[in-house]
């Protein structure tokens, strides 16, 4: 896969790429990362990329020409071809989530344009762009980071990116929960035990007693991810005692508490 960012701010995308599974990704060919100054394609001599907003308004939006000669550029022309996709990063965007990394996954190349100041002229989403996305609900400074964001959740999904055993166990795992708690040496930490359950070599109840822990914890944390879970028999018995415990426990019965010391 082929990714061209699209920025005013080059030198931000140095660092962040050059590590770990992207850092591979690349030297390994399964992925190329071109970063293009949007400033070589603006058409005066100052460079300008952005101008005030008609209408009036605080701060400059950025021009469409610099973006539209920028993609038209890469693309070879002003069709764009049904295996890239033109990601306007904007907060007015959907928001990103699993599916979409999927779905982005399986294309050839993607083209991420990174806005900042005020916004991005409303043209470039409807007549550019294929697609606008936001990586969630808080305000960040640009589109940088998450392009960067966009970047890695899709190459780790790229064949061979990851080892086999992690891009294995992916599959493995009912979707949808959050992660059971992970421990490692030493068993005590400064009085701090690790659960005896898993230094017993019952793998069965290993098992499931890690299901249990990333049901609870996604019932505290995350109950919105519940309610779209993909569960089986045994999760919604897991759960249902989870919840006859958490019951039990609100009645103040203290056979169902936890041992303190
Ligand atoms: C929604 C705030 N806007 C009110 C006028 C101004 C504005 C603030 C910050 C416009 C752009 C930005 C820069 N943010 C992005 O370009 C951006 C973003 C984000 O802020 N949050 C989550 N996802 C994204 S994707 C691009």
């Amino acid at each position: 896969m082929r990714f061209d960012v699209l920025t005013i701010f080059p030198g931000m995308f140095r660092g962040p790429l050059e590590y770990s599974i992207l850092k591979r990704a690349q030297d390994q060919g399964i992925i190329q990362i071109h970063i293009h100054d949007l400033r070589d394609y603006a058409t005066d001599k100052h460079r300008m990329v952005d101008d005030r907003p008609f209408g009036g308004g605080a701060g400059m939006v950025f021009k469409p020409e610099p973006i539209f000669r920028a993609v038209e550029t890469l693309i070879g022309g002003r069709s764009v071809p049904a295996s890239t996709a033109v990601i306007l990063l904007s907060p007015q965007g959907r928001v990103f989530h699993q599916r979409e990394a999927e779905r982005l996954s399986r294309m050839e190349r993607l083209i991420l344009i990174c806005g900042r100041y005020e916004g991005v002229d409303e043209r470039v989403a409807e007549h550019l762009a294929t697609d606008e996305i936001s990586i969630g609900d808080y305000i960040l400074t640009g589109g940088e980071i998450p392009a960067m964001v966009i970047i890695d959740a899709v190459t780790r999904l790229l064949p061979g990116a990851l080892g086999h055993h992690a891009s294995a166990q992916r599959d493995s795992f009912a979707e949808g929960i959050l992660d059971y708690p992970q421990y490692t040496r030493p068993a005590d930490f400064r009085g701090l035990k690790v659960p005896d359950i898993l230094l017993s070599g019952h793998h069965a109840e290993i098992e499931r007693w890690r299901r249990r822990k990333a049901l609870e914890k996604t019932l505290r944390v995350r109950p919105d991810l519940l309610a779209r879970a993909h569960l089986d028999e045994r999760d919604r018995a897991l759960l249902d005692e989870i919840k006859a415990e958490q019951a039990s426990r609100r009645r103040g019965d203290p056979s169902t508490d936890k041992p303190t010391a």
